[in-house]
């Protein structure tokens, strides 16, 4: 692997809808916002916790209806993300966040895919797409979901889970998981993050995924961050998205170099850059600033980011 290769891990694509774009594709949409400009958009990007947070992110989806506009989006993403010295990225998106608003499923997956392909040949970023389950709905809109995206051969690499945390644990999701493994996809889940160190559990025993999306709080089970690290499980770790849903309260509080110490196998990752203060340059930045992070642990970062990803590049 060369030094020069990062991947990001952990981006939900609707979490780069940045404030300019909204209000072009509002316009584009004819969609009256409940805001005059941007700066009173900008206004509300102050978060208390997870909940929200998503809020926000679920009311500015109402702007994102065509293809196009999922293509946009997407394209958007990776020119940035390209700039950020990403060169592959395994890409979150929320079908059911759509789909309940009427948005064709097929709208969704053709426009992105279309921004996969081209984004490769014009930013050489390579990815995949992650269909994830907002565990926060009915179990049945999840299994659902699943058999419509293997209905229709949508070019998905893996399945996530993902939205409010707390009160949803994974194991209502075994059989939407078992389904998914059974078809070869990849499977993660977001879990640890506002959740308990039971949920990170559970993710890994009855959901059997591959890697954890934050993890952070495995720290609070010694049992469990022994079995992280035999098995070298993945942890997508997001520092500033952390400092904004207030886990923390700033990049220095995260235990990032202990993390690494111990052998933990953690990736840097921007999960919601247009709300959170940036993309993945910009988490390496505050790290930097925050806690010295060095060359060194900047290079094992981006070694394990790549190690950990689904797609052999
Ligand atoms: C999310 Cl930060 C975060 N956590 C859980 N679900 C999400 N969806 C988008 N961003
Ligand atoms: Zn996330």
């Amino acid at each position: 692997m060369s030094n020069d290769q990062l991947a990001e891990l952990h981006l939900h694509i609707e979490g780069s809808l940045e404030p300019p774009l909204i209000f072009d594709l509002a316009e584009r949409n004819a969609i009256a916002l409940p805001y005059n400009d941007i700066d009173e958009l900008r206004a509300k990007y102050e978060f208390t916790d997870l909940q929200s947070f998503l809020d926000l992110y679920y009311a500015n989806m109402a702007v994102l209806q065509t293809a196009e506009d999922f293509a946009d989006l997407a394209r958007a993403y990776f020119r940035r993300t390209a700039q950020a010295g990403v060169t592959h990225a395994e890409i979150f998106f929320d079908p059911q966040a759509h789909t309940e608003r009427g948005v064709p499923l097929d709208a969704v997956v053709e426009g992105l895919a279309d921004a996969c392909a081209s984004s490769e040949r014009e930013f050489c970023v390579t990815s995949g797409l992650i269909a994830s389950i907002l565990r926060d709905k009915p179990v049945l809109h999840a299994n659902q979901l699943l058999d419509d995206l293997l209905a229709m051969q949508a070019p998905i690499i893996g399945l996530g889970l993902d939205s409010a945390e707390v009160g949803y644990p994974p194991s209502l999701f075994v059989d939407v998981f078992a389904k998914a493994r059974a078809e070869g996809l990849h499977v993660v889940a977001h879990a640890g993050e506002e959740g308990p160190p039971d949920y990170i559990w559970q993710a890994l025993d009855l959901l059997k995924v591959e890697r954890i999306d934050h993890g952070v709080r495995c720290l609070e089970d010694e049992a469990l961050v022994n079995r992280l690290v035999e098995e070298q499980i993945p942890l997508t770790v997001c520092p500033l998205s952390n400092v904004r849903l207030k886990v923390i309260d700033n990049v220095e509080q995260l235990p990032l170099r202990q993390m690494l110490e111990r052998g933990l196998s953690v990736s840097i990752n921007s999960d919601d850059p247009a709300y959170f203060g940036g993309y993945v340059d910009d988490n390496f930045s505050a790290l930097e600033a925050g806690m010295g992070l060095t060359a060194a642990e900047r290079k094992q970062l981006a070694e394990n980011s790549i190690r950990a990803s689904f797609v052999t590049v």
